[in-house]
């Protein structure tokens, strides 16, 4: 057994786990973080394309944002499409801040790129990971790579692992409060080398059901559209895909849309999921460990994001104040703007989606709040400052 000491052991690799990470050795506190997957496969993955403030200013914390202001592309609007109506919602102009749109997997990618040089080590490719004595002030995590048996003693352990990680199981069922939400379809997704059909997002209701307008840059343009859980991808070959969202997304962005081949196509299902507490012991979970939100606000990304700046704050006061209430009440803090999030993410889901069992009252009701939308500066403010992000 090869024994490695840390002050945080940060289990996965994605964007919780690394922003985590950097946060920390900014600090100067010691942190380890061990990845089932390899480095490829962890930046193979096409995930969030909208960047909050939380997220942008922690990359510029970092002096990690060169890139991204580069790239990036700030949004001031995001459109809601309901047929031929387009309601544009102006988030500069009634919260004066933008979005960014710059890929979690760029992000993910500036992350792993400054680890080394930052004394971040990332160890990739582990396997059988567990947590031991999270109870304790002494907790551990063992792995095993390449056959050889690891063990990390720490003072914390960051469950960073996402939805199907080990960390939210080790919690005792007696203290675990899951609640969970499953949506009866997921979005199809497709990514090509091609112009946007819009300077900004679309996200559209159609009787057929939900599209999305989304972009990478001005030559890389994101996709998706509601399908039901029992599509498979060969069930739509690109030309039927590019026909549908045409269909979908109204004739403005139609007239507007440039085919091309799918450089990723995927169908993933949503769900809305929150587990309390974030904290056990000396366990915390962060990001997708602990909570996960339909991608319809664009939130999953950002309130990882939020529940890192919440526990490097608190981690920070720990290990240099010896100031124990931060880590305390890191789970109520963190939770506070997830169930928030949670509700934003909902209700667009709610608002923007063709569910199969509603009638038509469900669908005049979605008329009804669209035209309130249309009509009311309130409804776009609370629109806009839930879409630019809460406050911390
Ligand atoms: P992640 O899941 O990104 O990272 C967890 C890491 O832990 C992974 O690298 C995993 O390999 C590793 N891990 C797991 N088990 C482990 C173990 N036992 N040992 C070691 N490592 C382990 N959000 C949006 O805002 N917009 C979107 O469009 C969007 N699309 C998405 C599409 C898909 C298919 C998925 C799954 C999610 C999507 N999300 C989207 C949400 C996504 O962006 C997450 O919110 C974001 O990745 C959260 O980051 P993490 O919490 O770091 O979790
Ligand atoms: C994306 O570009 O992948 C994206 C953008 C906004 C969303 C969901 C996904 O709400």
């Amino acid at each position: 057994m090869t024994v490695h000491k840390t002050q945080v052991a940060i289990i996965g690799s994605g964007p919780a786990g690394l922003m985590l990470g950097h946060l920390l050795r900014q600090a100067g506190i010691d942190a380890i973080i061990i990845e089932r997957q390899n480095e490829a496969h962890v930046l193979s993955r096409i995930r969030a394309g909208v960047l909050e403030t939380v997220t942008t200013d922690i990359l510029e914390r970092l002096d990690l944002a060169g890139r991204m202001h580069a790239e990036g592309l700030p949004h001031g609007g995001v459109k809601l499409a309901d047929g031929e109506r387009l309601i544009r919602i102006d988030i500069e102009g009634l919260t004066g801040r933008t979005v960014m749109v710059y890929g979690q997997t760029e992000v993910t990618r500036d992350l792993i790129d400054a680890a080394p040089g930052r004394g971040l080590e990332i160890i990739w490719e582990v396997e059988d990971v567990g947590l031991h004595d999270i109870e304790g002030d002494a907790p551990s995590v063992t792995y095993t790579r390449d056959g050889v048996e690891h063990r990390i003693e720490a003072r914390f352990v960051a469950g960073c692992d996402g939805f199907h990680g080990v960390s939210r199981p080790t919690i005792p069922a007696a203290v675990a409060r899951p609640h969970e939400k499953v949506y009866p379809f997921g979005w199809l997704g497709i990514l090509a080398d091609v112009p946007p059909c819009n300077e900004e997002l679309i996200y559209a209701n159609h009787a057929n059901g939900f599209a999305l307008a989304s972009q990478r840059s001005l030559t890389r343009s994101r996709y998706y559209i509601q399908v039901p859980l029992t599509e498979k991808l060969e069930d739509w070959p690109d030309d039927r895909l590019w026909d549908e969202l045409a269909l979908r997304l109204g004739p403005d962005a139609a007239a507007h849309i440039t085919r091309g081949p799918a450089l990723e196509k995927s169908i993933a299902p949503l769900r809305s999921f929150v587990f309390e507490p974030m904290r056990h012991g000396s366990l915390f979970l962060v990001g997708d460990a602990a909570h996960i939100v339909p991608p319809t606000g664009a939130k999953g990304l950002n309130l990882a994001a939020s529940d890192v700046a919440y526990l490097s704050q608190a981690l920070i006061a720990f290990f240099a104040e010896n100031d124990h209430d931060a880590v305390a009440g890191y789970s109520d803090k963190a939770l506070a703007r997830v169930w928030k999030a949670e509700r934003f993410s909902w209700s667009l889901t709610m608002l923007m989606h063709r569910f199969p069992d509603d009638g038509p009252f469900e669908r005049r009701m979605q008329v009804a709040e669209l035209d309130y939308i249309a009509s009311s500066e309130a409804a776009q403010m609370e629109i806009a400052e839930n879409y630019v992000g809460l406050p911390l």
